[in-house]
C-alpha cells in the first residue's frame, strides 16, 4: 500500500493515524505542496484534483481523506472504526463532515499564516481562525454530551479530528475553558499510540 501525503497536512494525517489504527503497513510517498508537486501530470494520474492524500492498495487508487478512510474501513474492518449500528455510523460520519466542512478550513488558515515569518502573519486572520474555531468546538461540546467519543465507541469520526487537535496545542488556540467534555475527549485521544503521529 503507498500513501501519497505530505507530512504537514491535516487531511493526510488523518489516514496516517487510521492505517495506524489499523495496524497496516504503507509505503510513504512524500507530494511536497510548498514545491506544488500536487500538480505534477504523473501524480494527477493517481488524484485527478491534484491534491494530498491518495492511497494506492495495490492497484486500486483512492482520494480524498474521508473516502479512503471509509474505503479502509470496508477493506480492512479489524479493528472496526466504526460503530455496529446505523445510528451511530450515522453520527460518525455526520461528525467527520462537520470536522471536514466547518473545522478543519479555519485550520488550514492557521497553517498558511504560520508558515510565515512572525512579523509577516496575518494577526486578524489568526484571531478570525481563533473565534471561528472556539465557535466550531461548541457544537463538539455538545455531541460529546454523555459520551466518551463523538460516536460513542472510538471511530473514524475522532481520528479526523486528531490533527486538528495537535494543532491546536501547537498553535495555541485558545478553547473556552466550559468545554469539559472536549477537554476531556483531548486527554483521551493523546493517550492513543497513534496520536504520536500527529509529532512528525
Ligand atoms: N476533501 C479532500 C481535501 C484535500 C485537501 O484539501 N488537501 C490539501 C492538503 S490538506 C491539498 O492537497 N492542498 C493543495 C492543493 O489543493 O493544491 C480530502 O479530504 O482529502
Amino acid at each position: 500500500m503507498k500513501l501519497y501525503h505530505f507530512p504537514p497536512s491535516t487531511n493526510s494525517l488523518k489516514v496516517r493515524i487510521a492505517l495506524l489504527e489499523k495496524g497496516l503497513e504503507f509505503e510513504s510517498v512524500v507530494i511536497d505542496l510548498t514545491k506544488r508537486e500536487q500538480k505534477d501530470p504523473e501524480y494527477l494520474k493517481i488524484h485527478p484534483f491534484g491534491q494530498v492524500p491518495a492511497l494506492d492498495d495495490d492497484g486500486v487508487i483512492v482520494y480524498d481523506s474521508t473516502i479512503i478512510i471509509e474505503y479502509l474501513e470496508d477493506e480492512y474492518p479489524h479493528p472496526p472504526l466504526l460503530p455496529a449500528d446505523s445510528e451511530n455510523r450515522a453520527q460518525a460520519r455526520l461528525m467527520e463532515d462537520y470536522r471536514d466542512n466547518y473545522v478543519n478550513p479555519h485550520f488550514v488558515t492557521l497553517i498558511h499564516e504560520h508558515r510565515k515569518p512572525e512579523d509577516k502573519r496575518d494577526a486578524g486572520l489568526i484571531r478570525e481562525a481563533h473565534a471561528s474555531i472556539g465557535a466550531a468546538f461548541a457544537a463538539v461540546e455538545r455531541q460529546l454530551q454523555g459520551r466518551e467519543y463523538l460516536a460513542g465507541s472510538f471511530s473514524l469520526a475522532d481520528i479526523a479530528y486528531m490533527p486538528n487537535v495537535a494543532l491546536i496545542e501547537r498553535f495555541d488556540v485558545p478553547l473556552d475553558p466550559d468545554f469539559k467534555n472536549v477537554a476531556a475527549w483531548i486527554e483521551r485521544l493523546r493517550t492513543r499510540s497513534s496520536y504520536s503521529a500527529t509529532r512528525n
